[in-house]
């Protein structure tokens, strides 16, 4: 595909004000009627009305109910030109389309099997054209009206977006249904479902008084499990309306469920649909992380309302106005319910391991592309994780209340049409009175800023002086950098700890202990004055901007913040540093400095005796980053290096905390049972990282993960004492693995982390059992689900398997690309971009990388979507 360039974006010549569809649905042969309403601007009087069209069996067009002659227009693979239209007019269409064929999972398809699956459609980014000829970009919105037609016996379901509008008996068996959707939208946000599903039903009423009805549908099996995400969403609604003062717009919001979906969820107006493994959740079918995901995910979905459809994108360019703006809207809402902190330390941990290593390669791509080929490859964690990291700097630097201020202007201003990156900054700014403009450039310059901080402090002068200095590196594309706005929030804290009042030199004495220092230029010094003794800087607190610190600062200052530190993030980063210094020492030198060690061991003690440190915070600082977080900035990588030094360091703490460990293991051992509270889940999370550790530090704790794998009356615990059994290759563990297929078999959520556990035994033999597992009865090629549970887990979370010095895992990967391109070239796509950090290895593997990339290039018929990701990798 030739790329877009967002230079030449031009406004619509055509805009469509209505659009009405008649959809007769089967899963063979779906005849789709169409009537749009179409407007050409009479400033581009002259520019031909061209549809978008795709995959789609054109049987008749028409103009004002003029059927047209073959010579009257223009069908193309992808288009279908109307030459000589002019002004105003009903242009109809008539075509067929064969869902059962479309594995691609973009436009109208089958999900299940023929006889007893049910149909639905993903139309972001532009599969509505797989459906009928439209305008399918997202600055045209029109009103949509639809009717749909079915067998009643096998779809005896039938929905679309919008509030129902009446539904009747036809002849033959069938039935219909008719939808109106009063709010105008983008083609991307068009859905419908028709089949046998069962629902749970609520009510919800807005703070505006709207009674909704709430609706989650999914198949027989599944639908007992549906009732966490219904509480998700009335929460979810409850705390837009409170924090954001969104209300909901309809009078009827569907929740849909498929076990076939390339992503998490769809935002569709008033009909969201969900991949089930986002939407379901029961004790003994799913873990904490599961109930974590579904309360983000439904949230996520459930604040696009506003923030996508209410006021939506003008071109692809602008994704990230939509997900990044909803990605942090997400996170504020989990971080408002539950942990703050928590929520901060996984999101970074997201950050670091996914956008960092995206930004450093060849895929790199600012926040708001300046180009694409294949828009599906876009959303990425740059667009969606980078780009919520600026909503919240801008949240930092606006404060709370300014913040809401800009986004109200925002939604007012906007509201009913396609917005920018510039009208988003410009509503900000406006609503506070500042000009945000030099924060654009967040959005279009690639590449993860250095942040380098240093203090002095100067007893005679009693001042403390904080330099922070900024570097962003080339990228690819990209050689020269500008400075870029940096919040960077800062506490100083005595020797215990506690928090001094900051009193920045030039401005009048406050109470506060908290600042925001706003770094504009590439570096700067700020002064503090009656600072009487040398502090602790307590610097970047919350995360206050994306980039990689780098701060002078010893060990013994990181273990004060480790332990006392009273913004908790910083609490855990300080472990985080202390970890990674450790594992540089054990990968350069065979070892970890035992001084540093001794300082590390003793943050991690405190932290598993003190009764006041939340047991999941103390979980997440025992659990050292993954070996593609410690690896990131190094060079040559050597993965089976990387391995021993993070293992190495991974077991000298176990070993040397090895008395706590145990002893907080039998103190949260059979507390909580089925129980999913927070404090429940904290408790599991923290015992679970303790039977971990035990494990690595001695082999004789895996009697403890035999007893908790039998004893376990919830999924978490089960699982995580089956990954540690499988990890340790103990004794008898393949028919423990076995026992667990059988208990949960037709269950395909949970046999995908099943899968997902084999996959992650960081173990090269593990590449065997990866290989074997694709042979198995619950695995589908043409399942993204499944992909990902069985290859993405192997790729993506078992480096030292994955990167095998034969290259027998890059082979392996090779071909299960090839293989899924020509079935789900979304996944193909996504799976290739493993691949991405290829030129960050040591010279064997990354030759081996190469040499599969360049098959994979080489060979004929390659999807859109993986030639996109293959060509810029190896460019
Ligand atoms: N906005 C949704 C994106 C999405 C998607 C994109 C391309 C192909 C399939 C897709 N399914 C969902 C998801 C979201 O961010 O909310
Ligand atoms: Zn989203």
């Amino acid at each position: 595909k030739p790329p877009v360039f967002l230079r030449d974006y031009c406004a619509p010549a055509w805009r469509i004000r209505e659009i009405e569809l008649e959809i007769d649905l089967d899963p063979a042969a779906t005849l789709v009627v169409s009537r749009l309403a179409v407007e050409q601007d009479p400033a581009q009087a002259d520019v031909e009305l061209v549809l978008d069209a795709e995959h789609l069996e054109l049987l008749e067009v028409s103009i004002d109910a003029r059927v047209l002659g073959a010579d009257e227009y223009r069908a193309s693979a992808q288009t279908l030109t109307i030459p000589g239209l002019r002004g105003r007019s009903v242009v109809g269409t008539r075509v067929r389309i064969a869902p059962e064929k479309n594995t691609a999972l973009q436009g109208l398809y089958l999900s299940g099997s023929r006889d007893a699956g049910f149909l639905l459609t993903q139309c972001e980014a532009e599969g509505f054209r797989r459906i009928t000829p439209s305008i399918d970009r997202p600055d045209v919105l029109a009103r949509y009206t639809v009717t749909l037609r079915a067998d009643r016996a096998r779809f005896p379901l039938l929905l679309a977006n919008g509030n129902a509008d009446g539904a009747g008996e036809l002849d033959g068996g069938r039935h219909w249904a008719r939808f109106v959707d009063p709010y105008p939208k983008p083609s991307y946000l068009f859905a419908l479902v028709a089949g046998n599903l069962e629902h749970i039903e609520d009510e919800f009423v807005t703070a505006e008084g709207r009674r909704v009805r709430l609706v989650i549908h999914a198949e027989t099996d599944a639908i007992g499990h549906c009732g966490w995400a219904m509480q998700c969403l009335k929460m979810a609604m409850r705390w837009d309306e409170q924090r954001f003062g969104r209300c909901y717009d309809l009078d009827v919001f569907h929740i849909v469920a498929t076990h076939d979906f390339t992503m998490g969820a769809m935002e569709n107006k008033g009909l969201n649909i969900f991949n089930a493994k986002y939407l379901l959740a029961d004790p003994e079918h799913a873990t904490d992380d599961d109930y974590r995901h579904v309360l983000a995910v439904v949230g996520h979905e459930y604040f696009h309302n506003w923030s996508g459809n209410r006021v939506t994108c003008r071109d692809w360019f602008q994704l990230s106005l939509k997900e990044g703006l909803t990605v942090y809207r997400e996170q504020e809402f989990e971080a408002d319910l539950a942990s703050r902190t928590l929520r901060r330390i996984e999101d970074v941990r997201v950050l670091w391991r996914a956008q960092f290593a995206e930004d450093a390669g060849p895929l790199a791509h600012p926040v708001r592309p300046d180009r694409y080929s294949e828009i599906n490859n876009f959303y990425t964690a740059t667009v969606y994780e980078k780009g919520a990291e600026i909503v919240r700097m801008l949240g930092v630097v606006l404060g709370a209340k300014g913040f809401r201020r800009g986004l109200d202007l925002y939604f007012e201003r906007h509201d009913g049409s396609a917005a920018t990156v510039e009208d988003f900054l410009a509503a900000l700014g406006d609503a506070n009175a500042l000009d945000l403009s030099a924060w654009l450039a967040w959005y279009a310059q690639s590449g993860t800023p250095d942040l380098r901080a240093s203090g002095r402090h100067d007893a005679q002068r009693r001042c403390y002086e904080l330099t922070l200095t900024q570097r962003t590196p080339r990228t690819s594309g990209q050689p020269r950098k500008q400075a870029l706005p940096v919040p960077v929030a800062v506490a100083l804290l005595d020797a215990d700890g506690r928090p001094l009042r900051l009193h920045l030199d030039g401005e009048p004495a406050t109470a506060a202990h908290e600042r925001v220092l706003l770094l504009t230029s590439d570096s700067a010094t700020f002064r503090f004055i009656d600072v009487a003794r040398p502090p602790v800087a307590s610097v970047l607190r919350g995360y206050s901007a994306p980039v990689r610190l780098e701060q002078a600062i010893d060990a013994a200052a990181l273990a004060v913040q480790a332990r006392h530190d009273s913004d908790g993030f910083n609490r855990w980063f300080a472990t985080d540093t202390l970890a990674r210094r450790l594992f540089a020492q054990a990968l350069a030198s065979g070892e970890p400095d035992p001084a540093l060690l001794a300082t590390h061991v003793r943050c991690l003690d405190g932290a598993l005796r003190d009764p006041a440190v939340d047991p999941a915070l103390a979980a997440e600082m025992l659990t050292l980053a993954d070996a593609g977080s410690l690896a990131d900035g190094l060079a040559d990588i050597d993965p089976e290096a990387v391995h021993q030094a993070r293992a190495q360091v991974e077991r000298a703490l176990a070993i040397a905390l090895a008395e706590p460990l145990l002893a907080r293991y039998h103190e949260l051992s059979g507390s909580d049972g089925t129980a999913v509270d927070l404090a429940a889940q904290a408790r599991r999370r923290l015992r679970n990282a303790c039977l971990a550790a035990l494990c690595r530090a001695d082999p004789r704790h895996v009697d403890l993960a035999r007893t908790q794998r039998a004893q376990a009356c919830n999924l978490t615990d089960r699982l995580a004492a089956l990954s540690v059994l499988v990890n340790a290759r103990a004794d008898g563990v393949d028919p423990m693995l076995d026992a667990f297929a059988q208990r949960y078999a037709g269950d395909a959520l949970v046999l995908d982390k099943w899968f997902s556990v084999q996959a992650t035994e960081a173990d090269p033999r593990a590449l065997a059992r990866v290989e074997a597992l694709t042979a198995h009865a619950a695995f589908r090629w043409t399942n993204p689900n499944n992909v990902y549970a069985l290859i993405g887990a192997f790729t993506l979370r078992n480096p030292r398997a994955f990167h095998r010095a034969d290259g027998a895992g890059y082979r392996f990967l090779a071909q299960a690309i090839t293989r899924i391109d020509s079935v789900t070239p979304q996944v193909a796509a996504r799976l290739a971009t493993s691949f991405g950090a290829w030129r960050k290895y040591e010279p064997v593997r990354r030759a081996l990388m190469r040499h599969e990339l360049e098959g994979i290039a080489a060979r004929n018929g390659l999807s859109p979507d993986l030639g996109d990701i293959v060509g810029r990798t190896l460019a």
